[in-house]
């Protein structure tokens, strides 16, 4: 699976030069069928309306890709080799991390019989194939929107779509705990745009508010669907990378440090190009007994550092 490679080349992805950076998406939705074809599809239309989309081809690798990966939205394919889509519905119910992510059953069996179990499953709809792409994009929307609502989760930033600093903290969490099991090494990089007030002072805060979604689109676009990003604070952002080590972090940052260098911004206000780098400094989580904090701390004293010493700069 492309997105669950690890060499540095599988990680990036290879639109270094792509001058139009794409919007942020807002929400995130994985999608299980064994149907490539289908997949496909669905990936294609769902992208075109701006949601992020992670596909799985069975239960088990849709078990593996939730490891790290957390969608808004889940929709399940019925009938599957394996696992199929009823049994992986129960087993993701019972599971805190997705008790209360909702779940879409979209499948062929259309029979009201078919129906009516998914439904007293405890399923948030039931879509039968084909499907009208506008009808399934509004469904998924409003299932997300009204979520978050009753639950007054502030699960993303509003500026930038990114995660919000308590969520990130969350995960972060999860990921330590992950650790104890498997012994995989995982690194947090804090990016930090350099000399940013400038932006704000010389442009004004609306200028400065577009630098920030245009930094966190050119995130997005470079770090895995895997990865989780988070809003640390005004200008500050924090990657949460599973399963990297020290080096291969250092490597993939090193890549959008000067891949964001040499992007052009041009703000839509006065169409000004506006100039600004980054500096970042990553932690490593390699060793039992860590805590949250002593990454994160180890993270931002790296940052310290590629500050003090020039900017524009990864620090390890
Ligand atoms: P350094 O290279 O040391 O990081 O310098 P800096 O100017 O980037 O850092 P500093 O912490 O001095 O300034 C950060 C600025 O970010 C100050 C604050 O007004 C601005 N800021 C924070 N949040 C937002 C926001 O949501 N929108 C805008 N436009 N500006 C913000
Ligand atoms: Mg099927
Ligand atoms: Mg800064
Ligand atoms: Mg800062």
């Amino acid at each position: 699976r492309a997105n669950l490679l690890k060499t540095v080349e599988d990680i990036i992805s290879p639109d270094e030069q792509e001058q139009k950076l794409p919007e942020v998406p807002r929400k995130e939705v994985l999608i299980v069928d064994d149907d490539t074809a289908i997949r496909q599809f669905i990936k294609q239309e769902l992208s075109k309306k701006n949601l992020g989309i992670v596909d799985a081809g069975d239960a088990s690798e849709a078990k593996k890709i939730l490891e790290h990966y957390r969608p808004d939205l889940i929709i399940l394919d019925i009938v599957m080799p394996g696992t199929n889509g009823l049994e992986l519905f129960k087993e993701l119910r019972t599971d805190h991390r997705y008790k209360w992510t909702p779940i879409f059953f979209l499948t062929s069996k259309s029979s009201p019989m078919e129906i009516v179990e998914g439904i007293k499953l405890g399923a948030d709809d039931y879509i039968i194939k084909p499907f009208n792409t506008e009808d399934l994009v509004a469904r998924i929307e409003a299932k997300i929107s009204r979520m978050e609502e009753l639950h007054g989760l502030a699960v993303r930033d509003p500026l930038t779509g990114t995660f919000s600093r308590g969520y990130f903290m969350e995960r972060l969490t999860e990921e330590v705990e992950r650790f104890s099991r498997h012994k995989k090494s995982f690194c947090v990089a804090i990016c930090d745009l350099d000399f940013f007030k400038k932006v704000n002072d010389e442009h004004g805060h609306q200028v400065g508010d577009f630098v920030l979604q245009q930094f966190a689109s050119f995130l997005y676009s470079k770090f895995r669907r895997t990865d989780t990003i988070g809003r640390y604070g005004g200008e500050e952002f924090v990657a949460l990378l599973p399963d990297t080590d020290a080096l291969t972090a250092y490597k993939i940052l090193e890549r959008l440090r000067s891949a964001w260098e040499k992007m052009p911004i041009i703000e839509p206000y006065q169409n000004k190009n506006i100039q600004i780098t980054f500096s970042s400094g990553i932690g490593e989580f390699d060793k039992d007994g860590k805590t949250e904090q002593e990454i994160i701390k180890a993270a931002d004293a790296a940052l310290y550092l590629a500050k003090e010493t020039g900017r524009n700069k990864v620090v390890l």
